[in-house]
């Protein structure tokens, strides 16, 4: 009999839900960085172990919005939580639980969904014994179904996760094939490395003002080499000149990067293209989000 269990991924931007993604499913799939703000949609991974299909679905984080493409990201977030069978609420235990957890934690409580919270990033902490007063608080207040300590970034708590994920599953279908670790289409994959090498090298408000589309994507038919042309689309002529830098040299070096990485990952050689446009204030025009595929519907 196959079973199968759907989780979403909810927390604070930063809380390190991508990077739990990532560790869960055991490839990179989302974009992870130390920038506020990096996931900008539903992102889906897929687990299946034995006759057990994990699929968790990484959300924006929650952020006080400033633009509509932040409204439409928080959007993505709430709504992915209101349609949740079981919420993983990410939280960094090295930062004082905020405002906008207490409210998304009532609000799961009160709707009755099913909730895991993990007390990501332990691996800070020098003495783990501090964090008790936190999740007895936690305990007390929101009765979730477990309170799981882990660090997404030494892959710590993982095995716990999914031990406590195949007891809320429920007989069904895989919805998705057995070796699938996405559903994202591969165009859309590949924007997302190279937006992540853009967010790990650029700083201040660049990053944030950055979509990757990805225009083509074709393997040759002579030999074994994918050709990649993406657009880097930025808000101001100033911010296309930090981008492409003094000679070239920083767009060189992000496409470099962005090329090994898709190299592993489609594990084919590739050819990669970027080219850098403007396209002013994007961030605050539906039409632009739109096109972007970041709009929450
Ligand atoms: N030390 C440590 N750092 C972590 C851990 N998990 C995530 N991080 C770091 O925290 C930062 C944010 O991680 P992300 O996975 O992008 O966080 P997120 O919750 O997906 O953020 P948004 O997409 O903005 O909502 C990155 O620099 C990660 O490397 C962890 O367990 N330990
Ligand atoms: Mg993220």
């Amino acid at each position: 009999m196959t079973r199968s269990v759907f989780l979403t991924l909810s927390g604070r931007t930063n809380a390190g839900k991508s990077t739990l993604l990532n560790a869960l499913v055991g490839e990179r799939i989302a974009s992870v960085s130390s920038k506020p703000q990096t996931t900008r949609t539903r992102i889906t991974g897929i687990l299946t172990k034995g006759e057990t299909q994990y699929v968790f679905i990484d959300t924006p984080g929650l952020h006080k919005p400033h633009t509509k493409l932040s409204a439409h990201m928080l959007k993505a977030a709430e709504n992915s939580v209101r349609e949740a069978d079981v919420v993983l609420y990410v939280i960094d235990c090295t930062k004082p639980l905020h405002e906008q957890d207490e409210a998304m934690l009532q609000s799961i409580s009160q709707r009755g969904i099913t909730c895991i919270i993990l007390v990501n990033k332990v691996d800070l902490l020098r003495d783990r014994s501090a964090m008790m007063p936190l999740l007895l608080r936690l305990e007390k207040r929101y009765h979730p179904h477990a309170i799981i300590p882990v660090s997404a970034a030494e892959k710590d708590g993982m095995d716990i996760i999914l031990e406590e994920a195949e007891k809320l599953a429920g007989p069904s279908v895989h919805y998705f094939p057995d070796d699938a670790v996405t559903d994202q289409p591969e165009r859309v994959i590949a924007a997302e490395i190279i937006r992540e090498k853009l967010l790990r090298s650029l700083n201040e408000e660049v990053p944030h003002s950055i979509a990757v589309t990805v225009e083509t994507m074709r393997e040759r038919t002579d030999r074994e080499l994918l050709d990649i042309s993406a657009v880097i689309y930025c808000e101001r002529d100033s911010h296309k000149g930090i981008i492409i830098g003094k000679n070239g040299a920083m767009l060189k070096k992000i496409s470099s990067s962005a090329r090994h990485e898709l190299e592993r990952f489609f594990e084919i050689q590739v050819n990669l293209h970027c080219f850098v446009k403007v396209r002013k204030d994007w961030r605050d025009q539906e039409a632009a989000i739109r096109s972007f595929g970041l709009a929450d519907e």
